[in-house]
């Protein structure tokens, strides 16, 4: 397992679609501030020029905190800047197409929408993946919901081997339910960035999930 991902638990999201480009340092200070242990800057229907900038800005606040930072989508960009991570979707190409842009050692996450998709990504040699959406969710409109039957199934086969990041429509509320069904780590996004309190919010997310190991 990459070593800055072993005992990550809970990945948090500064998602264009919930905040306005002036309040990512803030929404970013938020997260860390309560216990988020990956960061990734999701910005879809951005201009270049402005994701590059808002990175730019996310990029230190991760590094003073230890905490590795991810870029969605953009290979490019994410070789640029030296991101400690690059995330990338099923329809976002290869693994060996992305690694000939970030080069080897940049973390590379997949998302995976199924069991199989989950194997695969384990496969073909990435270094951790997220699982969903688990529940129907506004942030990802038109993509169906896989439930928890095969939660227990992947975190099995997959996130026994890579770390393995449940998402899509998960709340400090029904976190437990997708624990009990076998997740050990979690995306969560609107609930977190929709909340009073981020940070507040942030640190409940992570005290339930540090009620659980890892290792089962
Ligand atoms: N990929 C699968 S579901 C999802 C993404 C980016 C959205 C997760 O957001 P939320 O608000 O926690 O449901
Ligand atoms: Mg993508």
């Amino acid at each position: 397992m990459h070593p800055l991902l072993e005992k990550a638990r809970l990945y948090g999201i500064v998602d264009l679609g919930y905040i306005s480009p002036d309040s990512v340092s803030s929404a970013t200070k938020e997260l860390l501030a309560g216990g988020a242990d990956i960061l990734q800057l999701r910005a879809k229907n951005t201009p270049l020029d402005l994701t590059e900038a808002l990175a730019a800005e996310i990029q230190p606040l991760c590094q003073e905190a230890g905490i590795p930072f991810i870029l969605n989508d953009h290979c490019e960009l994410a070789a640029k800047l030296g991101v400690d991570g690059l995330h990338i979707g099923q329809d976002d190409g290869s693994l060996a197409e992305a690694r000939a842009l970030i080069g080897p050692s940049m973390i590379l996450g997949r998302s995976t929408h199924s069991l199989e998709q989950a194997k695969q990504a384990l496969r073909d040699g990435f270094d951790y993946i997220g699982y969903g959406p688990l529940f129907p969710t506004p942030t990802k409109l038109g993509r169906p919901a896989i439930g928890l039957k095969e939660v227990k199934d992947m975190q099995r086969l997959v996130g026994s081997q890579l770390p393995a990041f449940c998402i899509g429509g998960i709340t400090r509320d029904n976190l437990q339910s997708i624990i009990t069904a076998g997740a050990r780590r979690a995306v969560i996004v609107s609930d977190l960035l929709t909340s009073q309190d981020i940070s507040q919010a942030t640190g409940s997310a992570k005290l339930i999930l540090n009620q659980t190991t890892l290792t089962n």
